[in-house]
């Protein structure tokens, strides 16, 4: 296994040196054409925003791990654009959202608009991996990491719209464990310039909930535009500015789905407002105003709204103007209840909404105390499990 893993990591350098030219952490000094290669990625189209952005740390830090093994290796992370998402419309760039600086602080990274339009003639992919799961993925009972080549797959994207990106040779691929390991299949064609991995999501982190893992999520900052929407909001209709507010309490109600196909861990519509306040109650009884953030339907914000207020409530949700929703899209309207959520003095989340645990997550960055954190809205009966903490490690 020693050897193998020399030779793997022997053939990416001189894969490297053959292309001479290296990217540095900032990525300033990687310019096109420079020889350096590129690491793209899609994702199951139904998998939703929050999700995504675990992939993405994935990637970044399969790359930066390698990168800190010793020398610098030529390779950068293409940022693949949000198309098509399930609960959004259209497809965008990630500076839409993030500050991408702040990302190169961690890892080179690349918008795709960036790395087409770079391109003299149309983006041609050398190798696009389609992973797949293995139908057994407990073989003799244990779950191994492993890979192997197939003949047998599908590639069910769209190159995220983009018409003039085609691929040399598509290779079909079972795959298991930690994403690593996709350095194996990289490995394999060392002159490799364009390399894919569709089905990004099937890999699984080399290293959750280490000092790693928030090194890479602390550069995931928001678009700085975003983020000054939400602090005026908070400024002006929650009374706070500072960073670690103590006037509301803030709520991630989520909805849709969720309501129906997970009725068994969320509340109903008429048991939401009672278990908010007696939330409030237990836990910041002189707080009297209430943000939620929430994709419910408008009937369901109104009745919420109503029966909150009947308890004696203010309460606030951020309604995006049509200039606002013009520019920020539903991606930027979601990132601003996000933020606000994740500067209230005591945040409710929903149960398994990766919604909810980006909100945890900002809110362990700021560091707000956990029990003010890892907080669940519970079904009206039955059994209610504590969420996970996934404290920050510095
Ligand atoms: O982000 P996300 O993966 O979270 O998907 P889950 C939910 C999407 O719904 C968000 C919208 O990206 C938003 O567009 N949304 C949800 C919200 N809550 C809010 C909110 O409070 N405010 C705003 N503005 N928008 C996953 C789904 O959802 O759950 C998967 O993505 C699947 O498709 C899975 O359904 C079960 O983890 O909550």
């Amino acid at each position: 296994l020693v050897i193998l893993h020399f030779l793997i990591i022997t053939q990416l350098f001189a894969a490297a040196k053959d292309d001479n030219g290296f990217c540095d952490a900032s990525a300033k000094h990687c310019k096109p054409g420079s020889g350096e290669k590129f690491l793209m990625y899609d994702v199951n189209p139904p998998e939703g925003f929050n999700l995504r952005r675990d992939v993405y740390m994935r990637f970044a830090i399969m790359l930066a791990e390698t990168q800190k093994m010793g020398k610098k290796i030529n390779w950068r992370l293409v940022l693949p654009p949000w198309h098509r998402l399930y609960h959004w419309k259209s497809g965008l760039p990630w500076n839409k959202f993030f500050d991408v600086n702040s990302l190169k602080t961690y890892v080179p990274v690349i918008e795709l608009q960036e790395v087409v339009s770079n391109s003299i003639t149309p983006l041609k992919i050398d190798r696009l991996y389609v992973l797949q799961n293995y139908e057994n993925a407990f073989e003799d009972g244990v779950f191994h990491d492993k890979w192997t080549i197939t003949d047998d797959c599908k590639y069910d994207g769209l190159f995220w719209g983009y018409n003039n990106i085609t691929v040399k040779e598509t290779v079909c691929v079972n795959f298991q464990g930690k994403i690593s390991k996709l350095w194996e299949l990289i490995a394999l064609h060392p002159k490799d310039k364009y390399v894919m991995f569709s089905h990004g999501e099937i890999p699984l982190h080399t290293s959750y909930g280490t000092k790693t893992y928030w090194d890479c999520r602390k550069s995931m900052k928001f678009n700085t535009g975003l983020v000054k929407t939400a602090k005026n909001f908070i400024l002006q209709f929650l009374n706070c500015k500072i960073e670690k507010c103590t006037t509301y309490l803030s709520v991630h109600w989520r909805r849709r789905d969720f309501a129906y196909s997970r009725g068994k861990d969320v509340p109903s519509l008429q048991g939401t407002a009672k278990q908010i306040d007696q939330i409030a109650k237990d836990n910041v009884p002189d707080i009297k105003t209430i943000f939620i953030a929430t994709d419910a339907s408008e009937t369901e914000v109104r009745t919420l709204e109503n029966d909150l207020k009947e308890l004696g409530y203010k309460v606030n949700f951020f309604i995006p103007s049509k200039k606002e929703l013009e520019m920020y899209k539903d991606g930027g309207i979601a990132i601003i209840d996000q933020v606000i959520c994740s500067h209230a003095a005591f945040f409710v989340g929903t149960h398994d909404s990766t919604f909810t645990f980006r909100i945890q997550e900002e809110r362990e960055i700021l560091g707000f105390p956990s029990s003010t954190t890892f907080n669940r809205l519970c079904p009206d009966t039955g059994k209610c499990e504590k969420p996970s903490k996934w404290t920050i490690v510095n």
